[in-house]
């Protein structure tokens, strides 16, 4: 059976990464998929962003190096706010460099970002050492956040004419299964199982999907961006959906992510039959 017919709680059990863990788990508690993409500038703003959304999402996404105010107060207001509500924290940062200069970039830089971020996202258009650089980096002996850190890589971009397809995707989908100790799974724009890979696959793989560019009503942006509703990006094998425009546009935007968790929930639900 394909991964995407089984419940959060149970993949959660049979999941050996403790990050993939705590994003199934909290799923399942707040009953929510949705993850607000925070593309906010200012700490007050996002900090005021996550307390009110808080409660219906199960991840906050931030692009953390536009918060033209970023430092101390943001970090400890982001980590205050997710314990207050219960969601995780996606730095979407995409990593772009060699090894050497994406380790300072994640952990002890100037945007602190292993000390906020759960997870954050990576590009392998330089190959392995990127990944092999980040994950040296959460696994060594005196890490202060041993397995709560992990990544994820984009392994397709859902703007129009993306380079990200084919042979790229593949790739991310062989490197993951190279470092499932610290990848645990995909930004994307469908289920990737069926992705033909060069290793073969193991029983105990679960990657999750995250898919972005979901909108109950817009179909595409003027600057190439696509999108898909809840509905059509969880029966396409997403486990969690990010919005951004599609709250931020409505006039009562606690109320919009009311509406997009309780879509993605429904999907949810009936895609596991219940
Ligand atoms: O392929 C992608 C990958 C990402 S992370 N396409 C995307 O749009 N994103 C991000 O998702 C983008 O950086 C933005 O934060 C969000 C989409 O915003 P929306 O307003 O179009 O929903």
């Amino acid at each position: 059976a394909s991964l995407s017919s089984f419940s959060y709680t149970e993949r959660a059990s049979r999941r050996p990464h403790p990050v993939a863990r705590r994003f199934l788990e909290t799923a399942e508690t707040k009953q929510s998929n949705l993850i607000i993409s925070a593309d906010l500038t200012t700490t007050v703003e996002l900090l005021k962003c996550a307390d009110k959304l808080g409660p219906y999402i199960a991840v906050f996404k931030t692009h953390i190096d536009i918060v033209v105010d970023f430092g101390v107060e943001t970090v400890r207001g982001l980590k205050e706010l997710a314990k207050k509500h219960n969601f995780l924290i996606f730095e979407d940062r995409k990593f772009v460099d060699i090894g050497s200069t994406v380790q300072k970039q994640y952990h002890g830089g100037a945007l602190r970002i292993s000390e906020f971020a759960d997870i954050v996202n990576m590009s392998v258009l330089g190959g392995d050492g990127i990944v092999e650089a980040l994950s040296q980096v959460v696994s060594a002996p005196n890490f202060s956040y041993p397995d709560e850190r992990a990544f994820i890589l984009p392994a397709e971009m859902t703007s129009r004419d993306s380079l990200a397809t084919n042979s790229y995707t593949a790739k991310c989908v062989d490197l993951a299964r190279d470092h499932k100790q610290s990848v645990i799974g995909f930004v994307a724009t469908r289920s990737l199982e069926s992705v033909p890979a060069a290793s073969s696959p193991s029983k105990n793989e679960d990657f999750l999907i995250f898919i972005t560019s979901v909108n109950q009503k817009s179909k595409a942006d003027k600057l190439g961006q696509q999108y898909q509703t809840p509905t059509d990006a969880i029966d396409a094998g997403s486990d969690f959906i990010i919005v951004r425009r599609g709250i931020y546009a409505a006039e009562v935007a606690g109320q919009s992510a009311r509406a997009y968790q309780k879509e993605g929930w429904a999907a949810y639900l009936k895609r596991i039959g219940k």
